[in-house]
């Protein structure tokens, strides 16, 4: 994909605020600081198109971005924060239930998880959610760069034992080093063409 613009849009926490369906789009989820903003700086080229924090629960609106005048991405808050309040907590889980399920241009989900954890119930609920409402998604290990080959292999055994998936469905991404940025790119396509999992 050649990225001639990538431009921020604005930012919503209900449907009204929305920008008017017009456009095909894309969306990134998944737990608290797992690399959401990174991965899609990277994908666009852009270092700072999409504000990243080394401090958990950075992204709290639903932010969305005009990709070549043609697309767009949109960056959701992340799930499972341990330290915002429980109040709190069940507004974003509303948000983001509330988008996905509602988002009329919405063609898929890119489900963004760390290498480094076994993906806990939150991950698989989501899985199983996005099946349930019909929305295709692909899956991507994310901070590769953080483990040994042979450490990382392991884990995206693991990793896709526990979510009852392929681990050749699951694809494997750096926002550090890059790895794996044509294979998202590809899946993010798939999406957009309407045969994602
Ligand atoms: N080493 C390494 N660090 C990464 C990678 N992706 C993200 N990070 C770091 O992880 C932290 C969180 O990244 P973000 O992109 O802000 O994560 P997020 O999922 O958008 O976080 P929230 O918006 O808070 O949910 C930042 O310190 C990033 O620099 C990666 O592939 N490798
Ligand atoms: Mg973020």
């Amino acid at each position: 994909m050649i990225i001639k613009s990538a431009e921020f849009v604005t930012s919503a926490v209900k449907p009204s605020q929305y920008p008017p369906p017009e456009l095909p789009e894309i969306a990134f989820v998944g737990r608290s600081n797992v690399g959401k903003s990174s991965l899609i700086n990277t994908l666009v080229n852009r270092k700072r198109l999409v504000k990243t924090s080394s401090t958990p629960g950075r992204t709290q609106l639903i932010n969305f971005f005009n990709i070549n005048g043609s697309f767009s991405f949109v960056d959701l808050p992340g799930y499972g924060y341990a330290k915002v309040p429980d109040r709190v907590k069940k507004d974003w889980a509303l948000m983001i239930e509330t988008y996905l399920s509602k988002r009329e241009t919405l063609k898929g989900v890119v489900l963004i998880m760390d290498i480094r954890r076994i993906s806990d119930h939150k991950d698989k609920d989501l899985i199983d959610w996005l099946i349930h409402f019909n929305i295709p998604k692909i899956l991507v290990l994310t901070k590769t760069d953080k483990l040994s080959k042979t450490k990382g292999k392991n884990q995206h055994d693991l990793i896709a034992e526990t979510l009852l998936v392929n681990r050749n469905d699951i694809l494997l991404f750096s926002a550090k080093t890059r790895m794996g940025k044509n294979q998202v790119w590809e899946g993010v396509e798939r999406l957009m063409r309407g045969d994602g999992l």
